[in-house]
């Protein structure tokens, strides 16, 4: 029996412009009112959250839009003694926040407002001996983690000159999550997923070892989550979500094969997946709105090239300026 694609259809009314100043406004309003239900429903995520919402405005040359100051204060008020963030100050620290927050602190140039060495051991003493990492005190391993291990200490200064992990077992463990379909898992044996593919090809691009990667193989393999409407899905049979134009594209980016998949028709999808009233995108067309939907659909929109936006790095998720000025960078493959 064949397979049943499973997709959504565009509107011939769906949006078709990129609604820039919407967007603005949206990301601005949200969290202004710290009363409101959805805001304080999403508390366990908030570090993520704003670096979600200052990336996005960043990219549209709104960061003057965002209460600096503020940010910068919240960011310190996570960070816990044992030098990881929580995503707000009653939370139990994770290597996801730390990220989170060491991004945001690199945003905004005030990475000395932290005790960077306490973050840096917080983040080392999480790699296990096979070279894994675990994203808290709690020990799950996730190759999430990894990334997230590898993109923190890069940005504060602490791979290349007094590493304190094993980068050797760190690849060792990546590639122990290769695939016979060139993408990665969360775990050794562990089906290929975008996001995951994501993460791994983000640290071996950062470590300089992308060379164990088959370009092409996994280069079809995500060229392949590209569906009839445009859009992408994160694996096999799954539905198109905005937030795979930034998983599987960044990674084809990275891997020099971003021409691999129709622009245009996945910039549709993103389109159509904009709220012409509210502003924001969602994970596809007619749903609602969300910051993350809205950071990886803008982010998406910039490494197709969208004029309007500031060019994005496709490892980093970051505006490629503030990694020009950290002296940030990482391993990209030619164009082929
Ligand atoms: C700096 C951008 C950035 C990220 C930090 C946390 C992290 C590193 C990356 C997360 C990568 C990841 C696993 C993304 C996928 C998120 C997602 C939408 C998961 C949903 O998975 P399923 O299986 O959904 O519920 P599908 O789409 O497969 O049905």
């Amino acid at each position: 029996m064949g397979s049943v694609v499973k997709d959504v259809a565009l509107k011939e009314d769906a949006p078709q412009t990129f609604l820039l100043e919407k967007h603005i406004e949206y990301i601005a309003a949200y969290g202004a009112n710290k009363e409101d239900y959805e805001y304080c429903m999403t508390e366990y995520l908030r570090l993520s959250g704003i670096y979600w919402g200052l990336t996005a405005v960043d990219l549209m040359h709104s960061r003057n839009r965002m209460n600096e100051n503020e940010i910068v204060e919240f960011v310190v008020s996570c960070q816990k003694e044992c030098g990881g963030f929580g995503p707000a100050p009653a939370h139990d620290p994770s290597i996801l926040y730390t990220l989170s927050a060491v991004q945001v602190l690199c945003m905004l140039d005030k990475l000395d407002k932290i005790h960077i060495d306490k973050a840096v051991a917080f983040i080392a003493g999480l790699q296990n001996k096979d070279g894994s990492f675990s994203g808290d005190k709690w020990g799950e391993v996730d190759t999430r983690f990894s990334f997230c291990a590898v993109a923190a200490l890069s940005l504060v200064g602490r791979l290349w000159s007094d590493c304190p992990i094993n980068i050797e077992k760190c690849v060792e463990f990546i590639l122990s999550c290769m695939n016979f379909d060139g993408g990665f898992g969360c775990r050794p044996g562990s089906e290929s997923h975008s996001g995951q593919i994501y993460c791994c090809v983000g640290v071996l691009s950062i470590l300089r070892e992308l060379h164990h990667i088959d370009d092409g193989l996994l280069g079809w393999w995500l060229c392949e989550r590209q569906l009839p409407s445009g859009g992408l899905n994160g694996r096999p049979e799954k539905l198109p979500d905005v937030c795979y134009s930034w998983w599987v594209l960044s990674s084809l980016a990275i891997l020099g094969k971003l021409h691999w998949i129709d622009k245009h028709k996945l910039k549709m999808f993103i389109l159509a997946s904009q709220d012409n009233e509210t502003g924001g995108i969602a994970d596809r067309p007619g749903d609602m709105v969300d910051p993350f939907h809205t950071l990886f659909g803008i982010a998406g929109l910039s490494l197709l090239g969208e004029t309007s936006l500031k060019q994005i790095n496709p490892v980093y998720c970051m505006p490629q300026d503030v990694l020009n000025k950290l002296g940030v960078n990482a391993q990209i493959l030619d164009s082929q």
